[in-house]
C-alpha cells in the first residue's frame, strides 16, 4: 500500500485541527443526549412555545463580524434544540413525518459527514449504485413489468417536486416537441386529480406553464376517493372544448382523510383516453410494504409514474421522496441537457452510471442512504412489521374515539394512518346542530391546538375541509407508539378541551 514518509506526516494532517476535533466532539454528545434522547422521552414536552417577538428576544440569531467561542457555539446549540419542536417526540402528531429512527438518523449523519451531491459516479460511487438498488426494489414491491424491477426512478426534494416530475414526464411522453419547441407548440393540455389531492399538482401545473386553471378538481365520493364517473364526464368536457386530456394524478393516501383513490378505474379510464396515469402515493405509499395493506394500493402496477416517499409513512428521515416509472429512459430524454462540463462523454468509465442528467436539479443531496440503511438495519420483515404497528394503533385510536361521547370520526372507517375527527366539548352535546352550533364547533379545534402548544404536551394538526368545520389530523407514523399513548392522545384532548 502507499506509504507517507515520518518527516512529512505534518503536510498530511487533517484539516480539522485539535481543538476543532474537541469541538465537533462535545457537539456531538449534545446532539446524542439532548436532541435525541431528551427530545424523545415522553416526560418531556414536545415543544417550548413562545411567541415569534419573543424568541427574537431571548436568542441570539445575530451575525457578528467576530466570531464566537466554542463555548458559546455549543451553548447555542442548546438553544436551537430546546426552542425548536421536538419531532421526534412520540406526541409529535401533527404533519405526515415524525420520530426518529436510530438507523435512519446515523444514514443521515454518515450523509453529512461525506458530504455528496448525487450527479456523477465520480463524485457518489457509493451513492449512485445504492440509489439504483432501492430504487429498484421499491420498483419491484409498486409491481411495475410484473414486479421485475424495470423502469427508473430518481430521488427528489420533497413529494411535490416528484409529483412535477410526472406532468413533466406525462407531457414529454405525449408531446416530445414540448422539450425543444416549448408550450406554444402544443395544444391546450388538461390534467385531472380529487379535489382532496395535494395542492403541488395546481403549483407544478402552474409552474410548468399549463395553468392551474387546466387542472380539473374531480369531486369526491363520501369515503374521500376520487368519483369515477366524475372523472370521466370531465374529460369527455374536455374533449369537446378541443383541448386535450393528458394525465390523470390518482392520490393513494390524501393529505387530510387519508383517502385511496380508486387506483384500477382510474386505470381503466387512463387507458380509454390514452392519458398518463401518475399515483401520488407520497404518504400512503409505505402500506405496499405490508401483504395486510398493499390491497389499499390495487391496480397501482398499471400506473406510468408513482411518488413514494418513504419519510412519510416509512419514517425515514427528512427528507426522503422517490419518483419511480416503468417508463425505461422518459426522465432523461425528458429533461437531460448534456452539460459538457460534468458529462463528459469521452470517460474512463462507462457513462450510464453517470445519472445527474436525468434530474432537473444539478447540486442535489443525497437522500438514499439513511433509507437504506434503515432497510438494512430493519430488513424488509422490520419495515413491514412498522406499518402493520402503525395500522394497529391507528385502528385501535378510530376504535377508541368511534363510540366516546366527546369524539366524532370525520370519515367513519379512515383507510390510512390519519384519523381525523372532532373533539365535541361537553357545552356542544345535545344541542340543535343549526349554524350556530356549527360556528362554535369551527372555534373547538383552534383553541385546544392553542392550548396545546401552549403546555407542549402533544402536537396535532387541524383544518376545514370544504364546508365541514375545523377538525383535528391525527397522524401516525412511529412504531414506537403504542395503545397507551393512544389512550394518552383521546385523555389529553378531553383535558385541553374542557370549556
Ligand atoms: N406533503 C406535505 C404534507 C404536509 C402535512 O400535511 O403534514
Amino acid at each position: 500500500g502507499w506509504q507517507r514518509e515520518p518527516e512529512t506526516e505534518e503536510k498530511f494532517r487533517s484539516l480539522v485541527d485539535a481543538s476543532q476535533e474537541g469541538f465537533i466532539r462535545e457537539a456531538v454528545e449534545i446532539l446524542i443526549e439532548k436532541g435525541v434522547f431528551e427530545s424523545t422521552r415522553r416526560e418531556n414536552r414536545v415543544l417550548e412555545w413562545r411567541h415569534p417577538e419573543e424568541l427574537e428576544r431571548i436568542f441570539d440569531f445575530d451575525l457578528r463580524k467576530t466570531p464566537e467561542s466554542h463555548q458559546r457555539l455549543l451553548a447555542l446549540i442548546k438553544d436551537t434544540i430546546k426552542y425548536s419542536v421536538k419531532i421526534g417526540h412520540p406526541y409529535f402528531i401533527n404533519q405526515l413525518y415524525s420520530s426518529v429512527d436510530p438507523y435512519g438518523l446515523v444514514g443521515q449523519w454518515l450523509t453529512d459527514t461525506l458530504n455528496p451531491s448525487g450527479y456523477t459516479y465520480e463524485v457518489s460511487p457509493v451513492f449512485t449504485l445504492m440509489e439504483e438498488k432501492v430504487l429498484s426494489e421499491m420498483r419491484k414491491m409498486v409491481g411495475f413489468h410484473g414486479g421485475s424491477g424495470d423502469g427508473d426512478g430518481i430521488f427528489c426534494p420533497g413529494g411535490s417536486m416528484s409529483n412535477g416530475y410526472a406532468i413533466s414526464s406525462a407531457r414529454y411522453h405525449k408531446f416530445p416537441q414540448v422539450k425543444t419547441k416549448g408550450l406554444q407548440s402544443l395544444p391546450r393540455l388538461v390534467l385531472y386529480t380529487s379535489a382532496d389531492a395535494h395542492y403541488s399538482i395546481k403549483k407544478m401545473a402552474s409552474l410548468q406553464g399549463l395553468g392551474s386553471d387546466n387542472v380539473c378538481l374531480i369531486p369526491t365520493d363520501s369515503r374521500g376517493k376520487m368519483d369515477l364517473n366524475e372523472l370521466e364526464k370531465s374529460v369527455e368536457a374536455t374533449l369537446k372544448d378541443n383541448a386535450v386530456p393528458f394525465l390523470v394524478s390518482a392520490t393513494a393516501g390524501t393529505t387530510v382523510l387519508g383517502a385511496y383513490d380508486p387506483i384500477e378505474g382510474i386505470a381503466d379510464i387512463c387507458k380509454k383516453y390514452d392519458m398518463w396515469l401518475h399515483v401520488d402515493a407520497a404518504w400512503g405509499g409505505g402500506a405496499l410494504m405490508s401483504k395486510r395493506y398493499k390491497h389499499l394500493l390495487k391496480g397501482v402496477e398499471r400506473a406510468d409514474s408513482v411518488t413514494w416517499n418513504p419519510h412519510k409513512l416509512l419514517a425515514a428521515p427528512q427528507q426522503c421522496s422517490t419518483f419511480l416509472t416503468p417508463h425505461k429512459n422518459i426522465l432523461s430524454e425528458c429533461h437531460s441537457a448534456e452539460a459538457q462540463y460534468l458529462f463528459q462523454k469521452d470517460k474512463f468509465y462507462d457513462m450510464k452510471y453517470d445519472t445527474g442528467d436525468k434530474h432537473v436539479q444539478c447540486g442535489r443531496r443525497v437522500d438514499v442512504l439513511k433509507f437504506w440503511f434503515m432497510w438494512k438495519a430493519k430488513g424488509t420483515d422490520g419495515l413491514e412489521q412498522h406499518v402493520d404497528t402503525i395500522f394497529d394503533n391507528a385502528e385501535y385510536f378510530t376504535r377508541k374515539i368511534r363510540d366516546h361521547p366527546n369524539f366524532e370520526l370525520v370519515l367513519s372507517e379512515p383507510e390510512c394512518t390519519n384519523i381525523c375527527f372532532w373533539y365535541i366539548p361537553p357545552s356542544l352535546q345535545n344541542v340543535k346542530r343549526d349554524e350556530e352550533y356549527y360556528c362554535k364547533l369551527n372555534t373547538v379545534a383552534p383553541k385546544i391546538k392553542e392550548r396545546m402548544m401552549k403546555d407542549g404536551t402533544m402536537m396535532v394538526t387541524y383544518q376545514p375541509l370544504d364546508d365541514l368545520p375545523n377538525f383535528f389530523r391525527l397522524v401516525i407514523q412511529s412504531s414506537g407508539l403504542n395503545h397507551s399513548d393512544m389512550d394518552f392522545f383521546v385523555e389529553e384532548i378531553q383535558r385541553l378541551g374542557k370549556d
